[in-house]
């Protein structure tokens, strides 16, 4: 993959701005700003984006919108966190956890038939707001020193190709390495969607990408989408929502 980088001061969100100019440039654009001034997760939940992080979207345009796409964000990151010798998981189906404590989110959006973007939030070497000091982690934090952002990026999109490629030939193993890396496999855990909310044991990352719960009442598969997923064990140190 050709990445051609484009970099900002700051901006609202960057997946915003990917949105905004998608159609126009190719595939491999990729959005990378210094701040976000409206930084967001999922369901219009906010993204703490101060300086320091890096804060970036990659335009795809895959042949078909596929949700398996969040999946290539969270192996990149996992790779590149290992290539700094820090263990990280999968908590399922965007996050990345390192010691119980979240480091990077993935968003990614997408209109059908034209481009997906996938964005990626991954602490650095910024400070962690007060609100999430009990629940979030960075790589400076981690590893006692800052890291130049400009290696991390250059790393984190080599990894990002290549499970790109990867995802698009057989995305069956994409999600098979997901499976390994998810740490949740076999650990209560508390589903939250929409109205609902259920209760049971994590037990398997499908093919098609949900998560399969068992539950008192039978196994259920969980599409993703707009879930939030708890895990009662760690919640002393699980954010809401
Ligand atoms: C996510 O949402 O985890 C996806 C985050 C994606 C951020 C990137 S940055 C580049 C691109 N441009 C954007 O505008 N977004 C993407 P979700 O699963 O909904 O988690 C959001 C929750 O994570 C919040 O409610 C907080 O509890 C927590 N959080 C917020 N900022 C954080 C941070 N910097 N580090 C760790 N946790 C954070």
């Amino acid at each position: 993959m050709e990445w051609n980088i484009v970099t900002l001061d700051e901006v609202d969100s960057t997946n915003e701005y990917a949105k905004r100019i998608a159609s126009e440039v190719p595939e491999g654009t990729v959005v990378v700003a210094r701040r976000q001034t409206a930084g967001k997760g999922r369901r219009g939940r906010r993204w703490a984006s101060p300086e320091g992080g890096l804060w970036f979207s990659v335009i795809l345009k895959p042949p078909r919108v596929d949700p398996r796409l969040v999946f290539v964000g969270a192996l990149g990151v996992t790779d590149l966190l290992r290539d700094f010798g820090v263990s990280a998981g999968i908590k399922w189906p965007n996050d990345v956890w390192v010691e119980g404590r979240k480091i990077a989110g993935i968003l990614t959006e997408g209109k059908a038939n034209e481009y997906v973007i996938l964005g990626i939030g991954l602490n650095v070497n910024n400070p962690i707001p007060e609100e999430l000091e009990k629940t979030a982690t960075s790589m400076s934090t981690l590893l006692g020193r800052e890291i130049p952002l400009e290696v991390v990026l250059q790393r984190l999109l080599e990894h990002l190709s290549r499970w790109y490629g990867l995802f698009l030939k057989e995305p069956g193993r994409v999600v098979e390495e997901v499976r390994k890396r998810t740490f949740i496999l076999g650990r209560p855990v508390v589903v939250i969607t929409g109205e609902k909310v259920l209760r049971g044991r994590a037990v398997d990352v499908l093919d098609d990408g949900s998560l399969l719960v068992e539950t008192p009442e039978g196994p259920v598969k969980i599409l993703y989408g707009d879930v939030s997923l708890r895990i009662p064990e760690m919640d002393t140190i699980e954010q809401k929502g």
